[in-house]
Order: C-alpha cells, then sequence, then structure tokens
C-alpha cells in the first residue's frame, strides 16, 4: 500500500492501479471510494463512472462524396450504385456508419449542396430505389446511414422559390429573406448590407420586379431560407420524418448555426478596406435564436434515437457549442468545429495564408478534448472531408518520401482522441491534392473558381495571385473530390470513360488495390485504428485525455486513463529525428499495440523518435 506523500493536495487525483501512486492533476467530479487502512485514509478516484455510455460515442463514420466514390453506369460520374457495390470495402475498414453528401433533386450550382427537391433523388446519382438498396446493404451488414441535411438555404430552381420570386404575393415569399434596396448616392440601388458572401461578392441580389433585394450566404442560386417562419421549420421537420420514416438513421446538419442571423442584419466591421464586402460570420454563425431552433431539431431526433452531427463553421467557442452537444441537453449528438482545420486560414479568408505550429496543433486539439470532458460533452474527430484540401498534403508533405509513414502518423493523432471518429474517402489510403502542375482550369469547385475570379477582376498584383494559388493547391475543396482510386486500370478503376474531374496522376501507386491487402498500407493502419477503438473501448472511447509534455514543440503526445488502464500516443509533427525524455512516471511496463514504423519495441527513457513517428502503448494495469 503506498504511502500518501506530502507532495499531493487534496484536489489532485491519486491513481492506486499497479500497486503504485500517480498524479494526474485536478480533474472534473470523478467518483470517490474510501479506502481505509490502519493508519490512514487514503482517497482513490477514478475517471470511469461519471462517464455516460451511448453508441453513437463508440461509432465510426465514413464520409462518401457520391459523385466522386464509384461510378457505376459509365457517365463519369459516382452514383449510388456505386456506392453499394463498394459496401464490403467499407465494412472491411470497421466503420459503423456512413454518411453520404447531398444526392437529392439538384442542378447542382453546388454539388448538391442546392436542393430543388428534398423528396427525390438526383437521377445522375440514381432513383429512390437504389436508397433503399443502399439502407437494405448497410442494414443488412450491421451499419447505418446519415443523409446530409440542407435546412440553411435551398437552391433557387426549388419550387418555393420559384413561386416566392414569382410573386411578391406567394405564401412562399416569407419562406426567404427580403430587404428593400439601400438607395446610394447618385440613387442607385445597393444592396442592404456590407456582408460578404462565402462563395464571393455580396450576400444580396437584386431582384427588379420586386425591388428587394434577397439573401444568400453561399451562391446566388442558394437563397436562405428564412428560419424565423415556422412554416418554414415545420417544412425541414417534416423532410427530416421523412427521411427517418423511410430508414435513414440521422443526419449531418449541413451549415447548421447560420440559420439564426441578427436580426438586424446591421454592417460588418470593415477588415478588408480595398474589398466592398466583409467577412459578417458574428451576426451568422451564432445568431440569437440559433439554440431555439436546434433545441426543436433536437426534440425530432431524440424520438427516433437518430444519429446526429451538427456542422459549425466560423464558431470557435466551445461556451456556445456545449449548449447544443452537452449529455444533459444533447440536441445534437456532436458538431464539427473548424478550429482546428482553420489552423491555416488568415484574418479574411480561407485563402489567405497562415503559418501554424505543431504546438499550436495540438493545443487546439487540448482545448475541445478537455472542454468535452470537463463538460459532459463529445467531439467529432476529423482531419478531412469534401471541403478541404488532403490532410496529408496540407499539414505535412506529399512529395515528401515519407507520404505514408505521414498519413499514419495524423491517423493516430486523430484517431485515438476522445471523440466520434469520422474517416473521409481516400483518407484511409493515404490520398493526396492535386499535383502542383495543374493549373487553375481543373479546378471545377465554384469558392475556388469566384475568388479566383474576383481576384482577375480586382486586378491583383502577380504576387497576390501566386500567394493565392499557393493556399488554393493547399485548401481548395476540388482536392478531395478527386475520382476516388480504386485501382490501377484505367481512370483508376472509378469510371469506365473520363472522369468528370481528373484521376490524379499517383493513382497507379496509390490505390485500394495495392493496400487492401497489404499489412503494411495505410489502410491497415486505418482498420487497426478502428480495430483498437473497439478492443480498448473503455480507454481509447471513453478515457480521460491529458497532454503528455504540453510544450513540446515537435512531439504531441496523449496519455488516456480510464480507471486502472491507460494508453500513451505518442506523435512527431518534425521530419527529422527528435530525442525525447520520456516523463518518469510513463515508465511503466505494457506493450506497443500500433506503430507506424512497425518496429517500436517499448518505451525508454530517452526516445529516439523518427520522422513522423507515431505509436500507441499500452500500459499495464
Ligand atoms: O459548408 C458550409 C461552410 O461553412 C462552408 O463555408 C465551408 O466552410 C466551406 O465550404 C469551406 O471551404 C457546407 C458544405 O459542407 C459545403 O460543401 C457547401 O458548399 C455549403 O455548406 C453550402 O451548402
Ligand atoms: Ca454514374
Amino acid at each position: 500500500m503506498p504511502i500518501l506523500p506530502s507532495l499531493y493536495h487534496s484536489s489532485d487525483v491519486i491513481d492506486l492501479c499497479a500497486g503504485s501512486a500517480f498524479k494526474y492533476g485536478p480533474t472534473s467530479p470523478p467518483s470517490i471510494a474510501d479506502f481505509s487502512s490502519s493508519s490512514l485514509t487514503i482517497v482513490m478516484v477514478h475517471w470511469t463512472d461519471n462517464v455516460h455510455r451511448i453508441w453513437w460515442k463508440e461509432a465510426s463514420i465514413y464520409h462518401i462524396y457520391p459523385a466522386s466514390f464509384k461510378d457505376s453506369n459509365g457517365d463519369g460520374i459516382g452514383d449510388i450504385p456505386g456506392i453499394v457495390s463498394k459496401l464490403d470495402y467499407i465494412k472491411s475498414l470497421g466503420v459503423d456508419l456512413v454518411w453520404i453528401c447531398p444526392c437529392y433533386k439538384s442542378p447542382k450550382v453546388d454539388m448538391g449542396y442546392d436542393v430543388s427537391d428534398y423528396r427525390a433523388i438526383d437521377e445522375q446519382y440514381g432513383t429512390m430505389k437504389d436508397v433503399e438498396h443502399l439502407l437494405e446493404g448497410l442494414h443488412s451488414r450491421g451499419m447505418k446511414l446519415v443523409m446530409d441535411m440542407v435546412a440553411n438555404h435551398t437552391s433557387d430552381q426549388h419550387e418555393w422559390f420559384k413561386s416566392a420570386l414569382a410573386s411578391r404575393d406567394s405564401p412562399y415569399r416569407d419562406y426567404y429573406i427580403w430587404k428593400k434596396p439601400k438607395v446610394g448616392e447618385n440613387g442607385e440601388k445597393l444592396p442592404p448590407n456590407n456582408w460578404l458572401s462565402l462563395f464571393s461578392g455580396s450576400v444580396w441580389k437584386y431582384d427588379e420586379k420586386s425591388d428587394e433585394f434577397y439573401f444568400h450566404l453561399f451562391a446566388t442560386e442558394q437563397p436562405d431560407l428564412n428560419w424565423e417562419n415556422p412554416k418554414v421549420r415545420q417544412e425541414i421537420y417534416d423532410i427530416m420524418r421523412f427521411w427517418i420514416t423511410k430508414g435513414v438513421d440521422g443526419f449531418r446538419m449541413d451549415a447548421i448555426n447560420f440559420i439564426s442571423k441578427d436580426p438586424a442584419f446591421p454592417d460588418a466591421p470593415i477588415t478588408v478596406p480595398s474589398s466592398k464586402y466583409q467577412h459578417a460570420a458574428m451576426f451568422y454563425s451564432m445568431g440569437p435564436r440559433l439554440h431555439d431552433y436546434v433545441a426543436e431539431i433536437g426534440k425530432i431526433l431524440k424520438e427516433y434515437n437518430a444519429f446526429s452531427v451538427g456542422e459549425m463553421a466560423y464558431l470557435y467557442d466551445p461556451t456556445e457549442i456545449i449548449k447544443i452537444v452537452s449529455f444533459d441537453r444533447n440536441e445534437l449528438n456532436m458538431v464539427f468545429q473548424f478550429e482546428l482545420i482553420d489552423i491555416d486560414r488568415g484574418p479574411f479568408h480561407k485563402y489567405s495564408p497562415k503559418k501554424w505550429t505543431p504546438r499550436e496543433f495540438k493545443d487546439i486539439a487540448n482545448k475541445w478534448q478537455v472542454f468535452m470532458q470537463e463538460n459532459d460533452g463529445w467531439n467529432a474527430l476529423f482531419l478531412e472531408n469534401h471541403d478541404w484540401g488532403r490532410s496529408v498534403s496540407r499539414f505535412l508533405s506529399d512529395t515528401h518520401e515519407l507520404r505514408k509513414i505521414g498519413a499514419k502518423m495524423l491517423a493516430t493523432f486523430i484517431g485515438l482522441q476522445s471523440g466520434t471518429l469520422f474517416l473521409y474517402q481516400g483518407q484511409e489510403l493515404g490520398l493526396a491534392n492535386m499535383p502542383k502542375s495543374w493549373s487553375i482550369e481543373k479546378y471545377k469547385d465554384l469558392e475556388t473558381i469566384n475568388y479566383y475570379k474576383q481576384l482577375l477582376h480586382d486586378k491583383v498584383s502577380q504576387e497576390t495571385l501566386n500567394t493565392a494559388m499557393g493556399e488554393i493547391q493547399k485548401k481548395a475543396r476540388d482536392h478531395a473530390r478527386l475520382p476516388f482510386q480504386w485501382d490501377s486500370s484505367d481512370f483508376a478503376g472509378f469510371s469506365s470513360i473520363q472522369p468528370w474531374m481528373d484521376i490524379n496522376e499517383d493513382y497507379k501507386e496509390w490505390n485500394a488495390a495495392v493496400q487492401v491487402d497489404d499489412p503494411s498500407s495505410v489502410f491497415s493502419y486505418w482498420r487497426s485504428i478502428f480495430d483498437l477503438r473497439r478492443t480498448y473501448k473503455d480507454v481509447l472511447v471513453y478515457g480521460k485525455f491529458e497532454l503528455v509534455d504540453p510544450t513540446n514543440e515537435k512531439i504531441c503526445a496523449y496519455r488516456r486513463v480510464f480507471g486502472c488502464e491507460a494508453a500513451l500516443v505518442v506523435t512527431s509533427f518534425s521530419d527529422s529525428v527528435v530525442t525525447w525524455t520520456l516523463p518518469q512516471e510513463l515508465l511503466r511496463p505494457g506493450k506497443i499495440v500500433l506503430s507506424n514504423y512497425g518496429d517500436v519495441k517499448g518505451l525508454q527513457t530517452e526516445m529516439v523518435v523518427r520522422p513522423y513517428e507515431a505509436f500507441l502503448y499500452i500500459l499495464s494495469s
């Protein structure tokens, strides 16, 4: 029985596992067991009983971009039967849910995020029957389907908007946001305020017939719905019920924190004096009625025990997010917050550059990990989605000889934290961005194109243009939308014809066929991560997160602790060797269960950590 040394304080957590005392530092109220011996009372506390266990915390999700996953009918565009044909591949990774980006009827100005009929499937992607097959295929394999719900806006081709535009007296006019023009000095009609659209230009579009502007945060073809109108909310809720009744298991709620805007629509502060329009997220990313609306959405989800994840860009304040995801409110199971993904976003725009350090990277991760565990919330873990460049290219380097090692390191960094883990198609193969030699013409996405056109229109200097191109090469949405690389045959086995976007040049070397059966592949590594999250569920899903050696500039190490179980995760963000002195208390017996170099034997006081090295060490209890 260890004696409590005087260096412990009453707020410390003392772990008596393995017969020795470890100090874990202050924590949120733990469960307490009094442990008495003849001469002293030891308080033993563990991070165990106060966790809330629930299925969606233990689940992992595979995220599919339908247009780029698998083409089944030879038109060069991915589709739902294509997804159905790859369900065994997805299942073999060991994931539990599949989230598909929108496949509803759409003119596809924004690749389906402009919905013209929420109850119909776009013929490019298939039919309702195909969705039913997808549901059957997933459910029979023990997986669930998550659909994307675009509730902030519709397409301008939606019947509601067509009617709203046709007449001011339309019953649908108030489904959207309309405002009178501001009148300029010479009588010209100006937009009602100076807000910048997320896809460049003003958020307002003038309608001559009614002499009013309508509001669109994204493309002009994506008018925002007026959530103040209870009928609009009812419509969205009915659509959600429609899909749940069809058998869908939950939703990813698109741009959900934008549904409540500051009703005064005030001008945004001028941050870029040279621009007519200004970044205005402070007036729409966390509007006054956001929580009322999300609570309503949450009620429906709870009725069906449906899965939910909300997309919440430009919202870095955990005290706002916790109002949505704390376990007692659970309006949404979890949200995507973008603080880590935005680490290289400059002050003005997604494409303004910003330098970042590994230290900042882990500090951001730590902020959300610790906050959620102290406040009974839950994180969504991700490094990629359909809106960003590939993580290995953005955060490390895809031309580096260590691309494979690097992709595995990032998988370790994100995959063993506390939260529900999301994997974006192709990330499991370590897929990379478009080659830098590809010109702007290869980019198809309106976010990229509008931004680039705006720069040309503004006649910016060549230097500014080069900087912008450098950022586009890192962050553009197009990178993640290149066709999936299935094998080394023509068109990478994605399609039988030239697909809608070019295939990345590296597909003969980097594809699923070469990786699936190779135990040293990135694919196999991701599979191990999902396996380990199941095998060590207590510690890897529910365990407490704690940074180790937090001030280290190169190594990001963290510990997960659950009762007497503990795991140590070590990742190096350095492309050269780092000598790392391990904190003494970690030198406990245990075993390496995952290593991206594949040959780590154990821990040493002085560890020589190789470039982008990563491993997981399970400490014996
Ligand atoms: O994205 C919402 C969003 O906030 C975007 O600004 C996102 O941050 C941006 O695309 C990053 O480059 C969602 C979808 O994920 C995106 O694909 C859609 O275009 C958008 O909503 C509009 O529906
Ligand atoms: Ca097709």
